[in-house]
């Protein structure tokens, strides 16, 4: 069976509590309820992860090449645009990782256009709500 880590990143575990015209109604626990399902229909082993400091998802990221996972899915949230950390975590484990936002950050602020992490990914996701996840878990599993 496949191993799957998703990483979320800062304010994610906030969903559903205000801008739901960005974001969507649904909350982080509804989120992770839907990865969960569709992991077990793809028959992928899934652990999620959330974290609001950039430092805990490099370490999280780092700790992914040791049990052996298969495959990343993650959302930096704001850590997309700054985090150079979290690009060379995903650089030095050298596993496949596929890029999930909710919102369309090319259609929004200009400083969402950068995106570090998408740098080390070899797919991405963007704009599609909370269906993004379950598309990057279907690459993944069709790999
Ligand atoms: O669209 C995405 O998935 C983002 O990664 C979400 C981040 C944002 O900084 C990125 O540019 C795009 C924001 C995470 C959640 O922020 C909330 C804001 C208000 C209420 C609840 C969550």
């Amino acid at each position: 069976m496949k191993k799957i880590l998703v990483v979320n990143g800062p304010n994610l575990n906030m969903l559903g509590i205000r801008e739901p015209e960005i974001y969507g109604g649904a909350d982080y626990a509804d989120l992770i309820d839907m990865i969960k399902k569709s992991a077990d229909e793809l028959g992928l082993e899934v652990d999620c992860f959330q974290s609001n400091h950039e430092g805990d998802i490099v370490d999280r990221i780092q700790k992914a090449y040791f049990e052996g996972v298969d495959g990343i899915v993650i959302n930096p949230a704001a850590y997309t645009h700054t985090s150079v950390a979290i690009l060379d975590a995903l650089k030095a484990i050298g596993i496949p990782a596929v890029e999930v936002h909710i919102s369309d950050i090319n259609r929004r602020e200009e400083f969402r256009r950068v995106s570090y992490a998408g740098m080390a990914c070899e797919e991405h996701f963007i704009g599609l709500g909370f269906d993004g996840y379950i598309k990057a878990l279907e690459y993944l599993a069709a790999k």
